[in-house]
C-alpha cells in the first residue's frame, strides 16, 4: 500500500509540475511579466521587450499570440 501511496504522490507532483510550467503567469493577473516569461522561456530583457509591443512591461494574451505567430514563442508556454 505504501508503495502505491508513493506512486500516487509522485504522480500528483509531476502533474502540478506540468501545470506549472503550461502557465507562466505564476501569479494569475492575467499577464505575462518579464520574471515570469524568463521562468519557463530562455529570454533576455532586450528579446521581452521587443515582444511587450504596447510597453506596459508585460505580455497580454494578444502579445502572446503575435509572439507565437511569429515564432518567437514557442506554441506551448
Ligand atoms: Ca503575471
Ligand atoms: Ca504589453
Amino acid at each position: 500500500m505504501r508503495h502505491a501511496l508513493a506512486a500516487t504522490l509522485a504522480i500528483a507532483a509531476a502533474l502540478a509540475a506540468a501545470q506549472a510550467k503550461a502557465s507562466p503567469d505564476a501569479n494569475g493577473d492575467g499577464l505575462i511579466s518579464y520574471p515570469e516569461l524568463a521562468t519557463v522561456v530562455d529570454i533576455d530583457r532586450t528579446g521581452f521587450d521587443a515582444l511587450d509591443t504596447n510597453g506596459d512591461g508585460a505580455l497580454d494574451e494578444t502579445e502572446v499570440a503575435a509572439a507565437q505567430e511569429a515564432g518567437k514563442l514557442p506554441q506551448q508556454l
